[in-house]
């Protein structure tokens, strides 16, 4: 990459990090906090470690915060623990649960670095799950109101910027992955109805903010992945239009518009499926107009036209980290995902390409004209201790500054953005890989062998080693952006 002219960023413009509570705090027993949902799929990802412990953060947040601040960050992107706010089926609101965030978040005003606090990261507590039937049931709509109620009255003084639900689209897309489909019998059709209910309990978030939070902003949080076509063969651009709706943009209409879009709702008739839109519903969807879109984009993906009579394939994602083993998925008569010979890939086949953020958020930008927020982009990696005892990431390093790079041409392009999170600020559990595949500027000396050896945390040192990438992003923030 050629850094021949400097991008300007705008003043203000926030540089952080990003996490999430189950990823990051460890402690699941501790205080009140009861199980999640999230938790439960993360035992089911053997042989890595569960998150029982990941990086202590939970204990240890006072001293990654003094980590950030040397980093020279001005924001911090991380997420709320359902089951540590509200822990059982009677409501009640866990005092130990608003103090640690309290804590958090007092630690990183006073260090100069603004929250930004996404509402959902996947941890619905159990208990909504066994007794109200979780995202598959209306029931959760009133819980999570209350939840998300007791978050913006005790944390709304002091946040301003929040984020509703996490990758909606990819809970949707992969639901096995990530545990959602658990317990649903026709995922194919079942999961437009849990689509919907997502798609309610975000607008309440929307609405409820605006009402409690005085100068609060609050937008969804998209997992975008552009796709190109994989040749100008018109079929295949058309393949890619598919792939891009069924993958994300069904999902950002209706963020921006308030209601499914002629596409979808064609899909759900000729495909005899009933989401079970109630009266009322679409008003109050309509009525939750998100400040801003928060996006987390790592990588591209490739489309091809797949025939009606091809053989249907699943996306089979790299669950190990050697490279090669990722299944791309083919939707007969809709798309099939393809190697793109232009790009590099990282240990989990993901696509290491930088233009891909400039591409998204121009493509953003042009659909919807809502101002923007990256909330997670970062290189996922297997990583250990040099004999010189420090961590060298060369290619998280330059990953990083290259889609720095791209966000700066695409807001020379016009485009408004507000903040850039890198995924993430400590290393943290993965969502399939535990603490073998890490993203983040600072090491914690740990393995996933020393985490499922003991049940007492205290007997691990979970150093905090900044890796070279941490440097450079202290150098960059503090050249004005201006030093790549
Ligand atoms: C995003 C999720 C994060 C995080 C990240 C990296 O989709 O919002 O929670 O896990 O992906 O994914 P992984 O841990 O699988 O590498």
């Amino acid at each position: 990459m050629h850094y021949d002219w400097n991008p300007r960023f705008p003043e203000g413009f926030l540089f952080g990090a990003s996490s999430a509570a189950w990823q990051v705090e460890g402690a699941t027993t501790e205080d009140g906090r009861t199980p999640a949902i999230i938790d439960l799929n993360s035992q089911k990802k053997a042989p890595f470690v569960d998150n029982k412990f990941t990086a202590d953060h939970y204990h240890r947040y006072a001293e990654d915060v003094a980590l950030m601040k040397e980093c020279g960050l001005t924001s911090y992107r991380f997420s709320i623990a359902w089951p540590r706010i509200i822990p059982a089926a009677d409501g009640a609101v866990n005092p130990d649960g608003i103090a640690f965030y309290n804590g958090l978040i007092d630690e990183l005003l006073a260090a100069g670095i603004t929250p930004i606090v996404t509402l959902y990261h996947y941890d619905m507590p159990v208990w909504v799950e066994e007794e109200l039937g979780g995202w598959r049931s209306r029931d959760v709509i009133p819980a999570f109101e209350h939840y998300v109620r007791t978050c913006f009255e005790a944390f709304g003084d002091r946040v301003k910027y929040w984020l509703s639900i996490n990758e909606q689209n990819m809970q949707i897309c992969y639901g096995d992955w990530l545990g959602v489909s658990k317990g649903v019998e026709d995922w194919f059709r079942d999961k437009w109805k849990i689509n919907h209910i997502m798609n309610l309990c975000h607008a309440v978030a929307v609405n409820l903010c605006h009402e409690l939070v005085a100068g609060g902003k609050i937008g969804p949080v998209p997992g975008y992945v552009p796709i190109y076509p994989e040749t100008c063969r018109p079929e295949d651009q058309i393949a890619a239009m598919n792939a891009e709706e069924f993958t994300e943009k069904i999902w950002c209409d209706t963020y921006a518009y308030g209601d499914y879009s002629p596409f979808l709702y064609n899909y759900w008739r000729n495909h005899g499926i009933d989401p079970d839109i109630r009266p009322g519903d679409i008003e109050t969807m309509k009525r939750a107009k998100s400040d801003f879109l928060a996006v987390n984009c790592y990588r591209s993906n490739t489309a091809r036209h797949a025939p009606a009579d091809a053989e249907a394939q699943d996306y089979l994602l790299n669950a190990s980290g050697n490279k090669g083993e990722l299944t791309f998925p083919v939707v007969p008569g809709q798309y099939a995902l393809t190697r793109n010979p232009y790009v590099e890939y990282t240990d989990w086949d993901w696509e290491i390409d930088p233009v891909a953020m400039r591409y998204a958020l121009r493509y953003l930008w042009d659909h919807y004209r809502l101002p923007m927020v990256i909330t997670e982009n970062g290189f996922g990696a297997h990583e250990s201790k040099s004999s010189d005892g420090k961590v060298h990431d060369p290619q998280r390093l330059n990953y990083i500054r290259d889609n720095l790079y791209q966000i700066g041409l695409a807001i020379e392009d016009g485009v408004e953005v507000f903040g850039y999170n890198a995924w993430t600020f400590t290393d943290l559990l993965s969502t399939g890989n535990g603490m073998a595949k890490r993203y983040g500027f600072v090491f914690i000396d740990t393995t996933d062998e020393e985490q499922k050896a003991t049940d007492d945390v205290s007997t691990l040192a979970l150093t905090r080693i900044p890796k070279d990438s941490f440097y450079w992003y202290q150098s960059f923030i503090a050249s004005g952006a201006t030093q790549w």
